[in-house]
């Protein structure tokens, strides 16, 4: 894969924790590498924790970047592929009930396919939730500065509906910007429909999907929920991606954000997501873990 990982940005990898001591209570001295590798403990072990932030204020998006980047050397190092990426919070739904207003980009691995029709693998998980995305496959490289909702388009091969399983490594997903960064924007797995189309042959912006949960409808959205366009949603990875020193590769996948709020899935559940044009997707809550 061409795009690159890049080291520690070394402005951010600069920063660390300082104990407080007006605490009166010592604080973890964190730094990127320990957040980094606690993470993908947590991860490993299915151990939910607080928020960095409420030790470390300072990580902000920058430094949550620059641990997000370790931490996916680190999976690539262990054998997975890297096969894409995701944007968080697009949606002013998932915005408002994260508490975070801006979007933000994560990486996707194979690790992170979940076969159609397979359970949520909860002996996997700590507390998944799962969201509708649109998902676009690339047919071209797209690479900023100055990408452009059209443009991005044209680089679109092929457009699928499907849905992202999350799961936050942070209790309750209670986290700021840099948390989530930091923690791979609450990667789990995501399911790509069956249906796949040109983007030529659908308008995204109208593109609705209703939310199943047991039977019955809980939420509904269309494609403009994303940022007024999934579209917007993947000018606005690849640039930013660009300023971190990569590219979206021709043949990424890349999910563009939930369009709703997130619903949970536990053990038990039974969720579907049912789109206009681009098919229905269910998942199975599995057995406890
Ligand atoms: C952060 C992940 C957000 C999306 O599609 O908005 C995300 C979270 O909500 O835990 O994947
Ligand atoms: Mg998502």
């Amino acid at each position: 894969m061409a795009t690159s990982t890049r080291k520690p940005g070394s402005a951010a990898a600069s920063k660390a924790a300082s104990p407080r001591a007006a605490s009166g209570k010592a604080k973890a001295n964190w730094t990127i590498e320990s957040v980094a590798a606690e993470l993908l403990r947590c991860e490993d072990e299915r151990r939910e924790r607080p928020p960095f932030t409420d030790d470390w204020p300072e990580l902000d998006l920058d430094t949550g970047y620059a641990i997000q980047d370790l931490n996916l050397a680190r999976r690539l190092d262990r054998g997975e592929q890297l096969i894409g990426v995701k944007l968080g919070l697009t949606s002013r739904a998932k915005q408002q009930r994260m508490g975070v207003h801006f979007p933000f980009v994560a990486w996707l691995t194979d690790a992170m396919i979940l076969p159609a029709g397979d359970p949520v693998p909860q002996a996997r998980l700590i507390h998944p939730r799962i969201e509708p995305e649109i998902v676009f496959v690339m047919g071209d490289r797209l690479e900023g500065p100055g990408v452009s909702c059209a443009r991005a388009m044209a680089a679109v091969e092929t457009v699928y509906g499907g849905f992202e399983i999350i799961d936050s490594r942070y209790q309750d997903f209670r986290f700021t910007a840099g948390d989530v960064a930091a923690d791979n924007a609450s990667s789990g797995f995501f399911v790509t429909g069956g249906i796949g189309v040109h983007p030529s042959s659908i308008d995204l912006a109208l593109e609705g999907v209703l939310v199943e949960v047991g039977g019955q409808i809980v939420d509904s959205a269309t494609g403009a929920a994303v940022q007024g366009h999934p579209g917007e949603a993947l000018a606005l990875a690849a640039n930013d991606l660009t300023r971190r020193g990569h590219a979206i590769e021709a043949g990424m996948i890349v999910l563009t954000g939930g369009m709703t709020d997130a619903v949970f899935a536990p053990p038990g559940s039974s969720i579907a997501v049912h789109f206009t044009n681009l098919g229905s997707c269910f998942v199975n809550g599995g057995v406890p873990a």
